[in-house]
């Protein structure tokens, strides 16, 4: 009950109905080749077999006998070879998979082209087995939408976790490397499980001792996680410091156009391949709060990432160049230094001068990970260039995994936005991203990890939730938040309709509840500086960060528009660009973001602004409530350790909505001085 399982515990089940029908091939497994990953996906699917459904899964002796046949198509599997014709195996791609079952061939038979396809395959295998409702027709080829599927630790070499939320590091303790290849594995397994393919382990501010993880002395350690994260075709990304050169004195200087910097970041890339061959890049934080970077020297964002890109194109590794560039000193009387702007204004005219093996990381809005933004307008307007989107499964700005915050709904609405970037024709983020709108050589998706050495991984357990989905997205962006909810819950919990029913309905209202009783219409923010948990309105109100809403005591929000404010709603194409701008026609989610207005504004909704204010704090704090009421009818169950575990951390979660409830309403009361129409108490 202590959730270490995650969704890979598959709670026994009372196999029922057609599916009793698969149980003869379940019984035994069919694997012919030695493969390291090939062994990893068999142990996979018998630890499995034995937890779902109480069975010792047999090697599959007889010739002909019913099993479950896995193996690539050139692997000399003679099951697999006669189930899958060429046109099956032409349709699978690098990392994709076929699964078929075949009466005629007495078995089900999971193929791929290589190794990891048969372990994703049989991930899937098992997944279908847990949620199957037996009428699966066992036939399906699956490739997935987006190449490179990315995680990002921002763990530190002492152990701490920036934005962390679930307990220390399981790399690094006290500037070691920990010995804990259980733990490693584990994680490796939970995440090839749902297709990550790419995980950089160490912090994007990266500290002196971290600098020297590109070094001989930390090599070989790097290379043991490596060769981990290998069996489960995950590839190690490291992040750099741009300043690199400079520490200890090795150079002089780190100008990406000084030919002595350029050929000792060729060492180190050589020096790093011949400890993990199969490394695959950097990711680079440059000239953003207070990182060194390319400005230092006079250049710019593509003579950095081009310099580091040429030492590593020999060896196939990719440049991760972070597109989260702004001034955090902001003098607020030039209006074009807009934090907002900033992304855009860095990086759009870059465009088409980036090298092949450099890609953009650009965060999904143009601020920072915020309950509600809109889509950074980078997406669309980059045509010539390698993109992948950001997200941020830490809940840095979303309850920090002590609130439920179940973020797929969010993710799903970014990457549904269509950018116009093709005019008439529909051109939704998630297709500027996979590539297929410009053809990019790389694309994908990465974010900010939310584990930690917590014994349930993600502190708050319903913020494995988030881990799952965002896995599964990544690697299916058309499979819709409700499915993923309702998935997850069953892997984690079993198939009680009244468990299901609730966990999936909790999950997907706490977005929505979250939202509502923080901050309002899209401005963001107003949380405590520093750790960023908790109310506080003025905050970062009166800071150099560029984080402001602007309240006095006639109206609040920021002007965005081209025509009195800082313009950056022409950032956008065609439509966008006309509805942010316009009053009338700005979504009211956020109204905010795009428009200082009155307290008295109407929303569409037929409300003023300071009477919604009201209403969703004092919604959102009931609702909050209710979650936790909903929670408590589900006990008995489930595992009570699992059930107490967020029992506690919604009663904390209730608590705090109404801190935030009042911090708010009062703030708004006094500065407007309106009343609540409905007279409820505010402080
Ligand atoms: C912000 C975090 C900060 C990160 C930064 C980043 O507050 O700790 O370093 O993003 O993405 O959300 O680089």
């Amino acid at each position: 009950g202590s959730g270490y399982e995650a969704w890979l515990g598959y709670p026994r089940q009372q196999f029922g109905g057609s599916t009793a029908s698969d149980l003869e091939y379940y019984g035994a497994l069919y694997i012919v080749e030695e493969n390291e990953t090939l062994q990893a996906a068999a142990q996979e699917y018998r630890r499995g077999m034995a937890s779902m459904l109480g069975i010792a899964v047999a090697n599959a002796a007889e010739p002909g006998g019913a099993c479950v046949a896995i193996g690539t198509f050139q692997g000399g599997n003679e099951r697999i070879q006669n189930v899958f014709d060429e046109q099956t195996i032409r349709a699978v791609g690098p990392e994709g998979y076929a699964i078929r079952k075949s009466r005629e061939n007495h078995c089900i038979a999971v193929g791929a082209s290589s190794p990891i396809g048969v372990l994703y395959g049989v991930f899937h295998l098992l997944r279908l087995a847990k949620t199957s409702t037996g009428n699966e027709a066992f036939d399906e080829v699956v490739n997935p939408a987006n190449k490179l599927r990315m995680i990002n630790h921002w763990d530190n070499f002492d152990g701490s976790i920036e934005r962390g939320y679930a307990g220390h590091s399981f790399f690094y303790k006290h500037n070691r490397f920990l010995d804990n290849p259980q733990r490693l594995r584990d994680y490796a397994r939970m995440m090839s499980s749902v297709g990550i393919n790419a995980i950089a382990v160490n912090n994007v501010n990266v500290h002196e001792q971290e600098t020297l993880f590109i070094s001989p002395a930390y090599l070989p350690d790097i290379s043991n996680i490596a060769d981990i994260f290998r069996v489960y075709g995950i590839r190690l990304y490291l992040s750099v410091n741009f300043a690199s050169p400079l520490q200890g004195g090795e150079l002089g200087t780190a100008d990406p156009l000084d030919p002595e910097v350029r050929s000792w970041w060729r060492g180190k890339a050589a020096g790093i391949y011949a400890a993990i061959p199969d490394f695959g890049g950097f990711v680079v934080k440059a000239d953003s709060e207070n990182r060194p970077g390319p400005f230092t020297y006079g250049r710019d964002h593509a003579d950095g990432a081009n310099m580091l890109a040429e030492a590593l194109e020999p060896f196939g590794g990719l440049v991760i160049w972070r597109c989260f560039v702004y001034n955090c000193k902001q003098d607020w009387r030039d209006r074009k230094t807009d934090r907002a702007r900033a992304a855009y204004d860095h990086f759009k005219p870059l465009d088409g001068r980036f090298h092949t093996n450099v890609i953009l990381q650009i965060k999904n809005g143009p601020m920072d990970f915020q309950v509600r933004e809109p889509v950074s307008p980078l997406f669309g307007a980059l045509q010539q260039t390698n993109q992948v989107i950001e997200f941020q499964i830490a809940q840095e700005y979303t309850g920090q995994q002590r609130h439920v915050c179940y973020l797929v709904p969010q993710w799903k609405e970014v990457l549904e936005f269509n950018t116009y970037a093709k005019g008439e024709e529909d051109a939704p983020v998630k297709h500027v991203v996979d590539g297929s709108i410009w053809n990019n050589r790389y694309s994908g998706v990465a974010a900010v990890s939310n584990v930690g050495d917590d014994l349930n991984w993600t502190g708050h357990l319903l913020a494995q939730a988030n881990l799952y989905g965002y896995g599964r997205l990544a690697w299916n962006p058309e499979l819709s938040a409700e499915c993923i909810a309702e998935e997850w819950a069953r892997l984690t919990f079993g198939s009680d309709p009244a468990v299901l029913d609730t966990v999936t309905r909790i999950l997907l209202d706490s977005w929505s509840i979250y939202e509502s009783y923080t901050a309002p219409l899209g401005v963001g923010w107003m949380i405590n500086p520093d750790h960023h948990y908790g109310p506080n309105v003025d905050g970062y109100e009166y800071s150099p960060w560029g984080t402001y809403h602007f309240a006095d005591n006639r109206g609040m929000g920021v002007d965005r528009t081209v025509r009195s404010g800082t313009g950056y709603s022409a950032q956008y194409m065609g439509p966008n660009a006309e509805r942010y701008e316009s009053l009338e026609d700005c979504p009211d989610e956020l109204l905010l973001f795009f428009h200082h207005v009155p307290y008295t504004h109407v929303l569409h909704s037929g409300k003023t602004v300071i009477q919604h204010i009201y209403d969703t704090h004092f919604e959102g704090a009931e609702r909050a409530a209710e979650l936790l009421a909903s929670w408590q009818t589900l006990q008995g169950r489930m595992e009570e350790g699992l059930y107490l575990q967020v029992e506690e951390r919604l009663l904390e979660q209730a608590e705090h909505a109404k801190e935030w409830r009042d911090k708010i309403n009062t703030y708004f009361y006094r500065k407007s001085g309106i009343e609540d129409q409905q007279q409820r108490t505010i402080y």
